[in-house]
């Protein structure tokens, strides 16, 4: 299953299009109506405001309705969505747009009961839409924030939810060897911002658990010293994502890094990024390994250890923990 928080959030219309739009279909309401008597204009402006009022409300609630609500997604996203935009920017700007939506529901209602009681409809359908005009407008700068927020959001990865290995290592160690021999598929690239390589997302199954093994090119594969406040934020929300992180080291060299400054970087990320961590040394193939520093040794050219490696990451999974981390989960729709 593929979570979609914020893939399906459609385009958010600027205040001068949601506007015409509603006084658009407005006179279409009025047209085919006769307009002979005062009572038969009064018909035409209650109808004419009423569908006014209900395309405005019904399309600002439709903003609100479409962004999830940031208590209940999956920390992986909320932490992205907080670097992204900021979720505190993002609910102040969506209670705006909120708030607009039921006013303009409450001048609807009370300008048609006005309507009733006066002789002269459309001057009080006219002062309404003023009013209307006003707040929509007023809300101009949240609904453009809010557009320009999912454009950002949307490109998210759209991840599954079961146990997830994440890799790490240098460069040219088997990061990607190793997650297309496990893979039951070729992996998937999702798409994740602060790396233009993304996410290449590959699954497998053990014991009838469907699992995600993730590559995070450009990500976890150099020094933390050299990184931005963005890049740390954004490996750091890597740990919502991960069960068990898999580091692979290259004993032999020939990645083009030297073991000890492998080492330095595996000892930052187990640091950073919280979650539990096997350390494998691979290319078992170029020569004897010492396996000291290593947790499993594996060829993944040859295949020699590696499923002994997937058992043991496999396990290392604590499913308890997982099942909390998405308790919280519910579907949007
Ligand atoms: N001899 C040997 N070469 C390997 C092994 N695993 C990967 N390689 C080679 O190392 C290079 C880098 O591998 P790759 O999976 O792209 O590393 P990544 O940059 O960590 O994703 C490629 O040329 C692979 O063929 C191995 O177990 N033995
Ligand atoms: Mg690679």
């Amino acid at each position: 299953m593929r979570q979609m928080i914020f893939e399906n959030i459609h385009t958010i219309p600027t205040s001068e299009e949601l506007l015409d739009k509603a006084f658009r279909r407005a006179n279409r309401a009025r047209k085919g109506k006769t307009v002979k008597s005062e009572s038969s204009r009064r018909r035409a402006d209650e109808s004419m405001l009423l569908t006014a009022t209900n395309i405005l409300s019904d399309n600002l609630a439709n903003v609100v309705r479409q962004f999830p609500s940031f208590d209940n997604i999956p920390e992986f996203y909320y932490e992205l969505a907080d670097i992204l935009v900021g979720v505190d920017v993002l609910k102040i700007n969506i209670a705006s747009v909120q708030w607009a939506g039921e006013k303009i529901h409450e001048v609807g209602r009370l300008s048609v009961g006005k309507m009733r009681h006066s002789s002269d409809s459309s001057t009080v359908r006219k002062a309404a839409y003023g009013r209307m005009s006003s707040i929509v407008n007023d809300v101009d700068k949240s609904l453009r924030l809010l557009n320009d927020a999912r454009n950002k959001l949307r490109k998210l990865p759209a991840v599954g939810m079961e146990p997830t290995i994440v890799i790490a290592g240098y460069p040219n160690v088997g990061k990607s060897s190793f997650v297309s021999l496990v893979s039951s598929a070729r992996p998937e690239i999702a798409s994740y911002p602060f790396t233009t390589k993304g996410l290449a997302v590959g699954h497998f199954e053990i014991d009838g658990i469907r699992h995600q093994i993730i590559d995070t090119p450009g990500l976890l594969d150099r020094p933390l010293a050299q990184r931005n406040e963005i890049e740390l934020q954004a490996i750091s929300a890597l740990k919502h994502l991960g069960d068990v992180l898999f580091f692979i080291v290259d004993p032999t060299g020939t990645c083009g890094y030297e073991q000890d400054e492998q080492l330095k970087l595996l000892e930052e990320t187990r640091q950073h990024i919280g979650m539990p961590v096997l350390v494998a040394a691979n290319k078992s193939d170029l020569g004897e390994v010492s396996g000291e520093k290593f947790d499993m040794v594996m060829s993944t050219l040859t295949g020699e250890g590696v499923d002994e490696v997937m058992d043991r990451l496999v396990s290392m999974i604590d499913m308890e923990l997982y099942t909390q981390k998405h308790e919280a989960v519910v579907d949007v729709d």
